[in-house]
């Protein structure tokens, strides 16, 4: 047996490996909590829905690029070997770049792949397009493409809110009182995209939890909060933070409780903005009165709590899910003003935190180093769609969509690629997906599984996890690098992501340049040595590249603990201004009320989201459904595992609701039912909890797509994926986000036969002709 070093987006471990099988996993250091995750990595390895060959689809091997695209999902795949594969797929980037040119092929490619510098598969896609002659790209992340549209407008980058976050020490030693929109949901801090060396969170809620502070979540879940905090619950309805925030502003200003001194001197536009807070602009004073009938929050709560953000030191929390929501800009600028009128941004533990606990490294000391990438190289075209857009962009080629000021006009997609990420999990409203993904004319896909997104592809290509191939794990926000051994030999035909590109860049003739000559430890070691040298700028020492591999990891020190997020700022604007047109604080952008949105003014207020429970009318669908992160895994990554698939209630994905909802529809913990709205319908499985606002539904994102009757238009999702019910709609025209949070649906019992889960093993082969 050997024992070697590996790291994923869930931690780093040590593998017990005996003769080619991983036996098991345990933490690279003793004593860290290993998640119920890690079994499904192991379990998942050569599990029976790892796609084995390369594969193509039927009717496009047949009848060629274009055919029958209608039948992306259904059709059965021939398997064949790698060189069939990659002649069909050069041949077709051939035709498609020399007929179209290289804007038809989208290979924006967004989603989280896997942990590693060197086999990161959108580096490599992206490299590899744009030696390719170019590609259409998407800009913004689905996590939070509001935010990173809005932030820059009115404060600063929303990178600088995650490496300036304050850490849990700062909270610890220095804030009273933190009030967490949105929670501080500890099951979204046991990954971290790139990987973590220790998981340190749970301890340091534990910690928090004996400090001096009080902690508040303000959440249609009771559990957004960890146990360990011992916080105290405001239950809101979901996407009404902004009204909620306009009252605790509203009561600050009557009591004269604003901060004069500290907007006057960092920020601009309060004047602007005052008016329409007090009703002077619309006859509504933005009152609790008037709040918390929006909010369902009672008055007598928005009164006490817009009391007690005057006293001590205040942290204004706001997680990431509050803008992947209709308007979703909203919430996140008036959380910025909210805590601008309390004058405490810039103070130790005070002011804003945007994304604690959102990923494990949120919260860490970090030594903000810079880690050495695969160079992307730059696209020769400067085609884009704001990556949410996807399904819009495939059904309206030559049509616009507008975003942050500018108009994008969609370009004809006729191949699209995609490495890495698997749309059928992240995007909004899979029955529009699935019509908008019937119209290229190719689909690649490089995927380690047989989920949705491979099923819904022309030329399959089966790749390599973490475990085997060669890698570095960096993990960014806690210090830690650790080498990413290869354990056991490719499941199958599985090659790497890189290997299958540098073989389709030699058809096309420029493998030399794509690969640089290198091999997979000539680029980790050309990866290791730039980060040396960029950390010995700074003054860090790394170890040499055969030090650390030997080692197998790399603990370095972490950078301040107090960090306070906007010290610079308010230590002296003038020197050290923000990025914002003004340099200040932007309560009024003159930028945003120039582009003319008239769904987003210039200042932050209150907008009402396109389906919600304080619709005068709620309509057939009077259940908000919350699609939040899976504590079972990571999106769709991991759900074929144990870990994942013990969650399953009768093999559907759980989804938990307020018993008096249930007793209303005559549904028993543990039924399965069928969840429906007009865009869609899945199967779920009930966990009754009291934790849950009632009117609110929770149901994970994450369960591999499993249509009943795949040739069928809007068939049920019989696994319990909630994509199918979600809407496509962008946050604004600002930035067009994604929405969401944003869903209402109604539930019935499933009383019929339980259709079997069939998306966990292969899809139908057969042979051609
Ligand atoms: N309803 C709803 N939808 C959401 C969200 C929500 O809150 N609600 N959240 C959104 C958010 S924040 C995000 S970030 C997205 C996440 O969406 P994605 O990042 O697209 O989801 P994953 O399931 O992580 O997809 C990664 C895919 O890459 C594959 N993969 C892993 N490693 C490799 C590799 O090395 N090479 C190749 N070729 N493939 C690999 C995996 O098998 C997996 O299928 O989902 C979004 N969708
Ligand atoms: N285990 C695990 N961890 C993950 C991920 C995963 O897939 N699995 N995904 C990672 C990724 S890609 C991302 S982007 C982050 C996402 O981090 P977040 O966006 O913060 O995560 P969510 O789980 O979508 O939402 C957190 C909570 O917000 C609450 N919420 C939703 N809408 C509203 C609202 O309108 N108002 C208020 N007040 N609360 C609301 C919900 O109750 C929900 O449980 O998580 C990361 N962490
Ligand atoms: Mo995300």
């Amino acid at each position: 047996m050997t024992v070697q070093t590996t790291a994923n987006h869930w931690g780093s471990y040590k593998a017990h490996v005996r003769q080619g099988r991983i036996e098991s996993l345990e933490p690279l250091v003793e004593g860290d909590e290993v998640s119920e995750m890690s079994a499904s990595i192991v379990d998942t390895v050569d599990s029976p829905a790892r796609i084995r060959n390369p594969a193509i689809r039927k009717s496009w091997l047949e009848g060629g690029p274009g055919t029958a695209g209608d039948k992306r999902g259904s059709d059965p795949f021939v398997e064949v070997d790698w060189d069939t594969a990659l002649n069909l797929l050069s041949g077709e980037i051939e035709r498609v770049r020399s007929q179209f040119g290289n804007e038809a092929i989208y290979a924006g490619s967004y989603g989280w792949a896997s942990a590693g510098r060197f086999h990161h598969a959108q580096s490599q896609v992206h490299r590899f397009y744009n030696m390719a002659g170019g590609y259409t790209r998407s800009v913004n992340a689905y996590s939070f493409a509001a935010a990173e549209v809005i932030l820059p407008h009115i404060l600063t980058t929303l990178r600088n809110t995650m490496v300036q976050a304050p850490s849990w020490y700062e909270i610890e030693q220095h804030t009273d009182f933190t009030v967490a929109f949105g929670g501080i949901p500890i099951k979204n801090a046991q990954i971290q995209n790139g990987s973590l060396g220790v998981h340190t969170v749970r301890d340091w809620m534990k910690r928090l939890g004996r400090s001096k502070g009080e902690f508040l979540g303000i959440s249609p879940i009771r559990d957004d909060m960890p146990d360990e905090l011992g916080a105290s619950w405001m239950p809101i309805r979901p996407n009404s933070d902004t009204a909620l925030m306009l009252a605790l502003a509203h009561w600050l200003e009557i009591n004269d409780k604003v901060d004069r001194a500290f907007l006057d001197r960092y920020t601009v536009g309060y004047e602007k903005f005052r008016p329409y807070l007090l009703g002077e602009t619309d006859g509504q004073p933005k009152d609790a009165t008037w709040a918390s009938a929006l909010c369902g929050v009672p008055v007598a709560d928005i009164l006490a709590l817009a009391e007690k953000l005057t006293k001590g030191r205040v942290l204004i929390s706001m997680s990431w899910s509050l803008q992947r929501a209709d308007h979703g800009e909203q919430p996140y600028w008036m959380g910025v003003v909210l805590a601008a009128m309390l004058g405490q941004m810039g103070l130790p533990g005070g002011g804003l935190a945007i994304g604690l606990a959102a990923e494990h490294g949120n919260g860490n000391p970090d030594p903000q180093l810079s880690w050495a990438a695969v160079p992307q190289g730059r696209s020769k075209i400067d085609t884009f769609i704001p990556v949410a857009r996807i399904a819009d962009m495939l059904l309206n080629p030559g049509g616009h969509c507008d975003y942050n000021g500018k108009r994008i006009t969609y370009p004809d997609i006729k191949m699209v690629h995609w490495a890495g990420g698997n749309p059928f999990h992240h995007h909004q409203d899979i029955n529009r997906l699935k019509k908008a993904w019937a119209r290229p004319d190719t689909v690649v896909v490089q995927e380690i599984f047989w989920n949705a997104l491979a099923r819904h592809a022309d030329i399959v290509l089966p790749v390599t996890t973490v475990m085997e191939r060669n890698d570095i794990a960096v993990a960014q926000m806690d210090g830690w690098a650790v080498a990413m051994k290869k354990l056991i030999e490719p499941v199958g035909a599985a090659r790497n992501d890189h290997d299958i590109l540098a073989d389709v860049a030699e058809r096309l003739g420029f493998r030399e340049s794509f690969t640089e000559g290198r091999t997979e430890t000539e680029w980790l070691r050309d990866l290791w040595d730039r980060s040396r040298q960029e950390a010995g700028r700074v003054g860090r020492e790394l170890p040499s590249f055969d030090e650390f591999w030997e080692k197998g990891s790399l603990h370095l020190e972490g950078g301040p603990e107090i960090r306070r997020f906007l010290g610079e700022f308010r230590d002296d604007p003038d020197a050290n201004p923000l990025h914002t047109p003004s340099g200040k604080i932007e309560i009024y952008s003159e930028t945003v009320a120039g582009f003319g949105y008239d769904e987003i003014a210039g200042h932050p207020r209150w907008c009402e989201p396109y389906e919600w429970l304080g619709s005068k009318d709620l309509g057939p669908y009077p259940l908000h459904i919350i699609s939040n992160q899976p504590k079972s895994r990571l999106h769709g990554q991991l759900d074929s595992g144990v870990g994942s698939r013990k969650s399953k209630v009768k093999g559907r994905e759980p989804m938990r609701m307020h018993p008096d909802d249930a007793t209303a529809r005559g549904i028993k913990n543990g039924d399965v039912v069928r969840v429906f709205n007009g865009r869609g319908a899945c199967l779920a499985g009930v966990i009754l909890d009291e934790g849950l606002m009632p009117g609110v539904l929770q149901l994970s994102t994450g369960a591999w797509y499993d249509p009943a009757d795949p040739e069928m238009a809007n068939s049920l999702d019989v696994h319990g994926n909630p994509n199918i019910l979600t809407a496509d709609r962008g946050t604004s025209r600002l930035s067009q986000g994604p929405s969401a949070h944003t869903c209402m649906v109604e539930v019935e019992r499933y009383d019929a036969p339980i259709p079997a889960i069939s998306v966990f093993d292969p899809p139908p082969f057969t042979t051609t002709g």
